[in-house]
């Protein structure tokens, strides 16, 4: 029984240690005002994006790598709808954006990103 539990909490250890790196499809929700996408680690190569905008307003998605150079960016992702993208990414650490900015009746700006629509995901070799 003891020996058991020593297993078990070995391989939960294991486990939080070296997160699965995701292959296949990657779910991308843009909504009001954050972006969730369904895995932080993903396998390098062809990525398909599934893209949807869950949100009351409209979203973009935009893909940056470390070094700031822009791998993709989508038009207008109007609300419910969404879009497929395939990307080749090599290893690095990209940012995901959404790079709308909108400038209220009052003159207020509403900048997406600074509202909280970013966010990071590691593609690994
Ligand atoms: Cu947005």
């Amino acid at each position: 029984m003891k020996r058991g539990f020593v297993v078990l909490a070995a391989l939960w250890v294991l486990a939080c240690s070296s997160p699965t790196v995701a292959t296949g499809p990657i779910a991308i929700e843009l909504d009001d005002f954050y972006i969730d996408p369904s895995a932080e680690r993903i396998g390098s190569g062809d990525v398909q994006f599934e893209v949807s905008n869950d949100g009351e307003f409209p979203h973009t998605l935009v893909v940056a790598r470390s070094t700031g150079e822009v791998v993709y960016a989508s038009d207008v992702v109007d609300p419910g709808a969404s879009i497929e993208v395939g990307l080749d990414l090599i290893p690095d650490t990209y940012q995901l954006t959404c790079r709308i900015v909108v400038q209220l009746e009052d003159g207020t700006l509403v900048d997406h990103y600074q509202n909280g629509m970013g966010e990071t995901v590691e593609v690994a070799p």
